[in-house]
């Protein structure tokens, strides 16, 4: 078959580069890599067909420069872009620029990621949709009198956040009306630094809320489906760590109803490609829209995994204009699936990131265990980019065996050099109520209570000198020092507990 475009430039770094360059391979499409500085030896270059040098290691002089990623596209005469996440993937300027330019944006009408960038155009729209939304404001505020009147009305606690927000930016919760002037002000401040806008709205507090998103997809030619939903409440600081699909909480009614939903707001804003609408669900179970993100996720794998599509190479074919050539009823999810976030974070330093070289890597495998990593042995993370390192995905039959299955594969993972956030995963599996699946939002801020395991420092240097001594003899003074890496892997085994349980 003929592949959709003929060479594709990638806007991204990291493990989505290399994610979109393995579709790209097996669609036998060409792939552009992007790269800064600090990416010159980075995974993703060596693997895409051809790369372009953008700049200096700070995103905003490479690969947030629009300029730049034209050029590039232009230079190598690629057809079509794809933004990845992050970076400028929501931008609706650059997916405007990318078609000016006679390129193909991976992702949606720029209109209507300019829609879903104004979170009270998003409720707005998703009012006219018939999805339910957190009861609150479709507009942004008016005058600290407004706001007042507004949040007595819907009764506090109120969240406040900022209209050009999202993710977790610029949002405060106000739990009495004597807090809610010095509020508003904070808010309007932080909103105008971060997103060079003073908007903010109310909506009502929903307490105890759990994180369920669906992904949908839309062709060009008026089919909408989902594909499910992803469980997102295990994070920290609005940074997701664990997701799963699908939900211990949504049953197959609950699923086609958020399905429905969901598929709605994308028809109402004419929204084509791949997407997520974000819900909160509240202790009844009543879901309300959140947000829509208008890119593919980071934690897009797990809804491959259980459906067997493959979100890129879809996102891809309908950019091409291709139609889907399945509908809803031909959507079936099928097990398990789980992914953990392996970031370059110390876990026992308040998340505190740790770039640097990593001297080893011993990455899992086995049966229905997929790494889709950004990274090798002996490369360096660099300090200026998000520190995620990989994403461990398994798959099982149903969510217990997933559970066993991650454990076992968290066990065999091995990164040296770089503290992890793999400790902290290994025993969130083995957390009694994750393992029953309640979850919330607050599942990990009350859970991180979470010492390093008994790394006894005088144990572990007394065996360090030991295990030197002994290799010593056993290898014998000819024998390069380079022979003595061995034991290092032995020893990180011992020091992170590699046995399950
Ligand atoms: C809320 C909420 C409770 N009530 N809105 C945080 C990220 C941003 N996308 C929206 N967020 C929240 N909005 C109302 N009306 C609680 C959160 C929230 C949250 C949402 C999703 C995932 C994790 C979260 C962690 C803390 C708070």
């Amino acid at each position: 078959m003929k592949p959709p475009f003929r060479k594709i430039l990638i806007a991204n770094r990291g493990e989505i580069a290399v994610r979109i360059i393995r579709a790209c391979r097996e669609l036998g499409i060409a792939s552009v890599a992007v790269f800064s500085e600090a990416d010159r030896e980075a995974l993703h270059v060596l693997m895409a067909d051809e790369a372009c040098f953008l700049g200096p290691p700070p995103a905003a002089e490479s690969y947030l420069v629009i300029e730049k990623i034209l050029s590039a596209a232009k230079a190598t005469g690629a057809e079509a872009v794809h933004p990845g996440y992050g970076f400028l993937s929501e931008n609706a300027a650059f997916a405007e620029r990318c078609r000016a330019a006679g390129l193909v944006f991976i992702g949606p009408p720029a209109e209507a990621i300019r829609i879903m960038g104004d979170k009270t155009a998003a409720r707005r729209a998703a009012m006219a949709g018939k999805v339910p939304v957190v009861p609150g404001t479709a507009e942004p505020l008016g005058s600290d009198a407004d706001a007042a009147r507004v949040a007595r009305e819907l009764g506090y606690p109120v969240m406040l956040k900022a209209a050009m927000g999202g993710g977790g930016k610029g949002i405060r919760l106000v739990r009495e009306d004597k807090d809610l002037a010095s509020a508003l002000r904070m808010a309007r401040s932080e909103a105008t630094r971060a997103f060079g806008d003073d908007s903010v709205y109310l909506e009502k507090y929903v307490a105890e809320p759990r994180h369920i998103e669906i992904q949908v997809l839309a062709d060009g030619h008026g089919t909408t489906i989902h594909l499910g939903e992803r469980e997102c409440s295990i994070q920290r600081r609005h940074q997701k760590l664990i997701e799963e699909c699908p939900s211990p909480l949504v049953d197959d009614r609950m699923r086609a109803r958020m399905g429905e939903a969901a598929c709605r707001l994308v028809s109402a804003v004419g929204y084509v490609n791949a997407g997520t609408v974000e819900f909160l669900v509240d202790e009844q179970k009543q879901f309300y829209f959140l947000e829509m993100n208008t890119r593919l996720q980071v934690e897009h794998p797990v809804t491959e995994l259980v459906t067997g599509l493959d979100l890129v190479k879809e996102q891809i074919r309908i950019a091409a204009g291709e139609a889907l050539g399945y509908t809803q009823k031909d959507v079936r999810w099928r097990g398990w699936a789980i992914e953990c976030r392996i970031y370059a974070e110390d876990p026992y330093r308040n998340f505190m990131p740790s770039p640097g070289q990593i001297r080893g890597l011993r990455t899992p495998a086995g049966p229905w265990v997929r790494d889709d990593s950004g990274v090798y042995g002996g490369a360096t993370i660099p300090i200026f980019y998000d520190p995620l390192i990989s994403k461990l995905i398994v798959w099982g039959p149903d969510r217990g065996e997933a559970i066993a299955r991650m454990s076992r594969a968290l066990a065999e993972y091995k990164v040296l050099g770089v503290r992890t956030t793999i400790p902290v995963l290994r025993q969130i599996m083995a957390d009694p109520d994750f393992v029953a699946g309640r979850l919330s939002t607050h599942f990990l801020e009350r859970r991180m209570t979470a010492e390093r395991p008994a790394a006894d420092d005088r144990r572990q240097k007394v065996a360090l000198i030991a295990a030197v001594l002994a290799a010593y003899e056993r290898l014998g003074t000819t024998a390069p020092l380079s022979s003595c890496r061995q034991s290092e892997w032995k020893l990180s085994a011992r020091r992170e507990g590699s046995r399950p349980g």
